[in-house]
């Protein structure tokens, strides 16, 4: 089974998404999502320039040695352009063995381990009560965990806080949009939040918080131990990860459940958070850690040392990316949670799919392959328009992680 052509389609249904569809000479096609937000161009040139043509004529029947050829063969190794466009061929490639076998991928990668895949939604308000209003929402509609993000008062715009509820956008921006961050607010006021949640719905929903990248690790420390009452499920990215031993510092002083990941895009970016048991939750996605290839190589690692998965759902991860990690997520032992952030009617269109929700979890349907394709009529209504993320910084005008 030789491929015959590899095409990416860049489209723009609300927000930017590349994605890359390979064709095979039996009539068989495989769809891989390689949108990395606000450098989305970047990817697209490097498959079409530079990986594409080594794709025609090879074997579909390949997926590790593939992986290898792109990886170790360009010579320059990992980072987010290489390792998303290595993603977005390892993930087609899967679609299409799965195809070709006549089985959705999940059942290659080792049959089902559960039933359906837990997910968390988003709540978020521009006040406690607002908050508690959106909670109340996810719950009625059968959500059992929520990701909660609140205002912090005197801060102009916060990360996380949306004005449409149900699609939160943040590349929202021809040129990036400025916000202003001051941990001190923060750490005194985001506890209050979820001790009022608490008070409201009790131990009923499970609670999740982004910190966004935004503090010390000694801040971190004292957040953890202000939120260890209200029983989180975990606090994500508490600091900044380029420094894996940062952890260890929050470690020390708090039981608060720690998850990290959504930017790494590779398993040297977090072997020592998982040997070391630094983290419980590790955030990897399909789409921009090199594929479900990679990204079960690093979920097995993490099953070693009791870490669980918990992959990134953003928005900005296509419907082909969620597809791919439901099907991980049903076949990993170590599973923990899914992130699951609704895309608009218009993406659902582009993307057409079989996976759905009810109750609380992602269900996928059972057809072969991913159980998801490019409509590229529809992607062709939609071009391509420039849109950053935020750039954040500290209210005297230091730059800092947004
Ligand atoms: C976030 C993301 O989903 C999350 O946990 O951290 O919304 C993140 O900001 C975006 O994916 C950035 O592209
Ligand atoms: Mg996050």
């Amino acid at each position: 089974m030789r491929i015959t052509e590899a095409r990416v389609i860049v489209t723009c249904p609300g927000r930017n998404f590349v994605t890359l569809k390979l064709f095979t000479d039996d009539g068989l096609t495989g769809v891989g999502d390689a949108t990395l937000n606000g450098r989305e161009l970047a990817v697209a040139s490097y498959l079409t320039d530079h990986v594409c043509r080594l794709l025609v004529g090879r074997d579909a029947h390949l997926i590790e040695d593939t992986w290898q050829y792109l990886y170790q063969g360009s010579y320059w190794r990992r980072g987010p352009v290489t390792m998303a466009a290595i993603a977005a061929v390892d993930t087609a490639l899967w679609d299409i063995k799965g195809k070709a076998a006549g089985l959705p991928v999940y059942q290659l990668l080792g049959g089902r381990s559960r039933e359906g895949v837990l997910v968390y939604g988003h709540a978020n308000g521009a006040s406690v009560e607002e908050v508690i209003d959106e909670v109340a929402r996810y719950d009625a509609m059968g959500y059992r965990a929520v990701r909660v993000q609140c205002a912090i008062p005197g801060l102009s715009d916060t990360y996380g806080v949306s004005t449409d509820k149900l699609f939160y956008e943040p590349a929202d921006s021809p040129l990036p949009r400025e916000t202003r961050w001051s941990s001190e607010s923060y750490l005194d006021f985001i506890p209050t939040v979820f001790s009022a949640l608490r008070e409201r719905f009790g131990l009923h929903m499970r609670l999740l918080h982004d910190v966004h990248h935004r503090l010390t690790p000694i801040e971190a420390a004292r957040l953890c131990k202000s939120m260890e009452p209200y029983g989180l499920l975990w606090i994500e990215d508490p600091i900044r990860e380029e420094l894996q031993e940062g952890f260890r510092l929050i470690r020390q002083h708090t039981t608060v459940p720690i998850a990290t990941g959504e930017v790494f895009n590779s398993i040297w970016d977090c072997t020592q958070l998982i040997t070391e048991q630094l983290v419980d939750y590790i955030r990897v996605a399909v789409s921009h850690a090199g594929g479900i290839t990679h990204v079960r190589r690093i979920f097995q690692l993490a099953d070693l040392y009791h870490v669980r998965s918990g992959s990134h759902g953003a928005t900005d991860l296509s419907p082909v990316s969620l597809a791919a990690a439901l099907h991980v997520d049903t076949a990993i032992p170590n599973f923990g949670i899914q992130e699951y952030m609704r895309h608009t009617p218009a993406t659902d269109e582009v993307f057409p799919h079989s996976y759905f929700y009810n109750d609380g979890e992602l269900h996928l349907g059972d057809e072969p392959g991913l159980g998801v394709d490019i409509d590229e009529a529809a992607a062709a209504r939609f071009p391509y328009r420039p849109a950053y993320l935020p750039v954040n910084r500290l209210i005297d005008g230091t730059v800092h992680s947004w």
